[in-house]
């Protein structure tokens, strides 16, 4: 038997300058290594650091030409200040001087396939993709889902202190929630099952059992199409809530979700945004406009006549945002009142025009980046709108038995994180915020 201890620092976040001028030791991986005549450097990747190791070639234990980018080291020396300017390093204002260096592993391989090394990775996206084990290595990609990270924790910590409860609902699900073709067949023992769409059935169910819930999980689509905005697996940040007042409550949840959420990017993914070059988004208004507006904003400003269509394509998004950033001065525009036939069965109808529904597409810079709204919540109307709409409730009982037993007026939202963040971080394809992205093509890495 041997008991381990409790008491131990677990953290690896390092106070810098509590180190100042002292010994220190760091345990990581090599991003970089330069070899100079008197010495060089040694760029150490730490689980939230880029730190920067400097050798005398007359001092340290080993010649650093024997060591490779990716090795894994321990590098012991004394926390010196400096002042670097390559805004990959972080921190900036510290480095190591180097006494010794043990080696704890070795790559295989002589080359890498793809140079981490340096400040850009200079590669095709589909060779970014095929190596992403170690281009995922490079501080430009690890930037990204470093906030990509934080994204995801803070939706789900300021729904929490909002009073919502996560949920954790089946992927492997018996109907498709979202409608359409997009959806992926599975053989599942002696029956078909499916790959969920969303976690929408699931998450107004369970509005029914906690009134606020929250989920963030991936999703599956069968897209077959390869656009820069679609992924076959995604992550989605739904949340479902009761509706005190009308289905704007929604909107303005995720305005402040979205807001938490920036303001925790400013406080701790400074250095990602800086190398990224971008800046936190914020969102001070809540700017609506309808769905017909929007048509109209198209026409007006481009002499296209869109009027007719029931959706907005992906031009009009941009149209409609560069719109509203030069009259509103806001990257975020909510779209509301879409039509009735283009949206899911389960969308609740405006009363004032039943052509329309009451929800809400949230555009972010040039593109949709959330689907949201009001639930129908009678049984009735869910059995009048099946019917209407050819479908058969018995397919759907166990969902429906959530409002034939009582539901209250509800609502909610899904949001992509990866065209969030891939809007956030000025990323021309959403594929570049998945770490290993699916498509058609693509089931590897
Ligand atoms: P919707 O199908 O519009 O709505 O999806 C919601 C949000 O998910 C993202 N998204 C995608 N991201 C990457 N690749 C895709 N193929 C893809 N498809 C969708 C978008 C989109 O805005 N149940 C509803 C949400 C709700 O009403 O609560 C739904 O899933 O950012």
């Amino acid at each position: 038997m041997k008991e381990l201890s409790t008491a131990q620092d677990l953290s690896s976040y390092i106070d810098f300058a509590a180190h100042e001028g002292k010994e220190i030791t760091l345990v990581g991986q090599i991003q970089n290594l330069r070899v100079l005549a008197w010495g060089g450097f040694v760029i150490l990747r730490l689980p939230n650091y880029l730190v920067q190791c400097v050798a005398d070639a007359t001092k340290i234990n080993m010649p650093l030409a024997e060591l490779k980018p990716e090795a894994t080291v321990r590098v012991s020396g004394t926390l010196v200040k400096a002042n670097i300017k390559d805004v990959a390093m972080w921190p900036r204002e510290w480095e190591v001087s180097i006494a010794s260096i043990e080696v704890l592993s070795m790559p295989s391989e002589e080359a890498l396939p793809v140079d981490t090394t340096k400040k850009e990775l200079s590669c095709d996206l589909s060779t970014k993709f095929d190596y992403r084990p170690l281009t995922l290595r490079h501080p430009r990609e690890r930037a990204i889902f470093r906030i990509a990270s934080t994204v995801y924790n803070e939706f789900g910590e300021a729904l929490a202190r909002l009073g919502f409860t996560r949920i954790c609902s089946p992927k492997i699900v018996y109907s498709g929630a979202e409608g359409g073709a997009n959806i992926f067949k599975l053989s599942y023992f002696e029956r078909q099952a499916f790959l969920a769409q969303s976690p929408q059935f699931y998450k107004q169910m369970m509005v029914g059992v906690f009134g606020r819930v929250y989920e963030q999980g991936p999703v599956f689509r069968a897209e077959e199409h390869d656009t820069s905005r679609h992924l076959n697996e995604y992550i989605s940040l739904d949340m479902e809530m009761r509706l005190e007042n009308g289905f704007e409550d929604i909107m303005q949840v995720e305005a402040a979700v979205l807001k938490s959420i920036f303001e925790r990017l400013q406080r701790e993914c400074a250095p990602e945004l800086a190398l990224l070059g971008v800046t936190a988004p914020s969102i001070d208004k809540i700017i609506t406009v309808t769905f017909a507006e929007a048509h109209q904003i198209v026409l007006d400003q481009t002499g296209r006549d869109c009027r007719g269509e029931k959706d907005l394509d992906p031009e009009e998004e941009r149209v409609v945002c560069d719109y509203a950033k030069k009259t509103w001065g806001t990257d975020f525009v909510f779209v509301t009142h879409y039509p009735s036939v283009k949206r899911p069965f389960y969308a609740l109808d405006d009363p004032a025009n039943p052509d329309t529904t009451l929800s809400f597409d949230l555009l972010f810079r040039g593109i949709e980046i959330t689907t949201g709204g009001a639930r129908m919540f009678r049984y009735e109307d869910y059995l009048r709108k099946m019917k209407a709409r050819d479908m058969n409730p018995q397919l759907f009982e166990s969902y429906l038995q959530a409002f034939r037993y009582g539901m209250p007026p509800h609502g909610g939202l899904g949001l992509g994180l990866e065209r969030l963040v891939a809007q956030i971080c000025g990323l021309a394809n959403v594929k570049e915020a998945s770490l290993f992205p699916r498509d058609r093509k693509r089931l590897e890495p």
